[in-house]
């Protein structure tokens, strides 16, 4: 592991030492008065990039919080981190490798080197053979064993195999087409599997096994449990499973061992993290279902937006803007989440996308150097879509004791109009930003002729921190830039908290011990356990309650 440039630890950066006395002076400062202060506020703390519209205003910041956290950014490296991403430097540290997701979505006449190498040929050589899979598979030109056409896609992979397929198939399902029907199953619980085929003809169904090493445990048993059901279904030919299968890999050795014809495997590289897969050949459900042109079109929005980081002035970057206010909501104002609330029901598993993105990320407690950092990294995120999230855990949101900062996602245009729908669903997402900053003081309540006793029970103190992103319509494109966004506003906070985002060793420990303890599960006669006596007995009761 190479050493990373250094710089001055965070908390004895000078900028920081400013937010510190910044913050004390600023900490009981309402947002009722930071807006009647400045009628130009909700103007002014906006901003605009690569089609997203960002109204920031409803933090509780003032114009020296954000120069100060630029200042912030500028002792942090922020400039010269963002550089090395984007020219391949191998940034991911303790795995040595370069962080170039940015590549898969450079457009075909770009260079980025990695070790010497243009890669962007090869992301454009894998994306041509993905488009030219995707249309046969559409037309109905690739057949099944028997000579059917594939009417059913099933996606078998996990965390950033299946989160990123499952999210853009979701959230693009208006654009999907409909004569297929796609199915994601990434638990090794078999009851994923099970449901996610119960109504499926295998003769009409193609898996795509999707797995950066080929060797994750849940994706390799539910390839395996999918072979099985194909061939029980197929009358045992194992011919049958080159039409039925193909995968998604860096692994060539371990799909062809496991049957798959290499000539159907689509490739990516040791540069493309997991969580950051969704547009590399991991996206081929996505492209099934939109068509090649739609992918190109979201790989085109997430491009937009990779220009617009690296290009756009701090105080006009959006990812840069959301990545700060993250640090200054979680740092100073002692937040400890974040809810991310759209109100646009495609992107309904959007928050858990986003969960892994940004926990699997920056959910670090040491720096590149290995030491121990003395500050918070990345806070919980969470949310669900509005106007379901209303009707239950805005309650705590708005009146809890706890400090929640939100995002509310939303869009100008619904893309399929209904009525009133659009309206109701609009006016309801700026009534809760609204709602949430200026809250209600007991004089209004008072005002309003409420019974002294429940006053304070009908009080909302607001002053609760939201960004409101707005968009046009979801398309293809936009939700290339909105994912593009997040992830670059995690990559902001990482080098803030001086971390390494793109390594996750924190999910090694539970896999080992999970392998260790299969076989004692399995085991016809009892095993010797050499766990704690917690663990010992959990076992010894399982195999109990299970006849063994
Ligand atoms: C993501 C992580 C992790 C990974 C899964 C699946 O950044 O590395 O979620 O994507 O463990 O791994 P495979 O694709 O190798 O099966």
């Amino acid at each position: 592991m190479s050493t990373p440039t250094s710089f001055k630890p965070l908390t004895r950066r000078s900028a920081w030492k400013a937010l510190t006395a910044h913050h004390k002076k600023i900490k009981d400062v309402h947002l009722r008065d930071l807006f009647a202060e400045d009628p130009k506020r909700g103007q002014r703390f906006t901003a605009e990039g690569s089609g997203l519209f960002l109204d920031y205003s409803k933090n509780r910041i003032t114009d020296e919080t954000l120069q100060t956290l630029f200042q912030l950014a500028e002792e942090s490296g922020l400039a010269a981190r963002r550089e090395a991403m984007f020219t391949g430097e191998k940034i991911n540290l303790t795995e040595g490798r370069a962080v170039l997701h940015v590549a898969l979505r450079a457009p075909r006449d770009a260079t980025i080197l990695v070790d010497g190498k243009n890669v962007v040929p090869e992301v454009h050589a894998v994306l041509d053979r993905m488009s030219e899979f995707a249309e046969r598979v559409r037309s109905g030109k690739w057949k099944g064993h028997t000579g059917k056409r594939i009417r059913n896609i099933v996606n078998i992979g996990i965390g950033g195999s299946d989160l990123g397929p499952v999210m853009a198939y979701e959230a693009l399902r208006h654009y999907s087409e409909r004569g297929l029907t796609f199915r994601f199953v990434s638990n090794v619980d078999g009851i994923d599997f099970v449901e996610a085929t119960h109504d499926l003809n295998p003769a009409e169904t193609l898996f795509i096994v999707s797995s950066k090493t080929f060797t994750t445990l849940e994706t390799m048993t539910n390839a395996g449990s999918a072979r099985d059901w194909l061939l029980a279904g197929l009358g045992g030919e194992t011919k049958a499973v080159a039409k039925h299968f193909v995968a998604v890999s860096t692994n060539a050795e371990k799909v062809s061992a496991f049957g798959i014809d290499t000539a159907n495997m689509f490739g990516f590289w040791d540069w493309v993290g997991g969580r950051y897969s969704m547009d590399s050949a991991i996206g081929l459900s996505t492209m099934l279902a939109i068509g090649p042109d739609g992918f190109r079109e979201l790989l085109a929005g997430f491009h937009e937006m990779d220009e617009h980081f690296r290009t756009a002035p701090l105080e006009r970057n959006l990812p840069v803007l959301m990545g700060l206010l993250t640090i200054w909501n979680t740092e100073f104002l002692g937040a400890e989440t974040v809810a991310v609330l759209p109100y646009e029901q495609y992107l309904k598993r959007f928050p858990a996308y986003l969960q892994q993105l940004t926990m699997e990320s920056n959910g670090k407690h040491v720096t590149l150097d290995g030491s121990t950092v003395d500050y918070q990294t990345c806070p919980i995120f969470w949310g669900e879509p509005g106007t379901n999230g209303q009707h239950s855990f805005y309650q705590l949101i708005h009146q809890g004791t706890r400090l929640i900062p939100c995002d509310f996602i939303a869009f100008a245009h619904a893309l399929t109009p209904l009525g009133r729908h659009h309206d109701m669903l609009m006016a309801n997402v700026l009534a809760q930003a609204e709602a949430l900053a200026f809250g209600k003081t007991a004089e209004q309540v008072q005002a309003e002729g409420t019974e002294l006793a429940l006053v304070p029970h009908r009080v909302f103190a607001g002053n609760r921190p939201s960004n409101t992103i707005l968009a046009d319509k979801l398309t293809p494109a936009a939700l290339g830039r909105l994912v593009a966004l997040y992830e670059h506003s995690v990559f902001v906070q990482g080098v803030i908290w001086n971390i390494n985002s793109f390594d996750q060793w924190g999910v090694e420990l539970g896999k080992a011990l999970a392998q260790r303890i299969i076989p004692e599960l399995e085991s016809p006669t009892p095993p010797r356990l050499k766990h704690d006596s917690s663990t010992n007995n959990l076992i010894k009761r399982y195999r109990k309650m299970k006849g063994a």
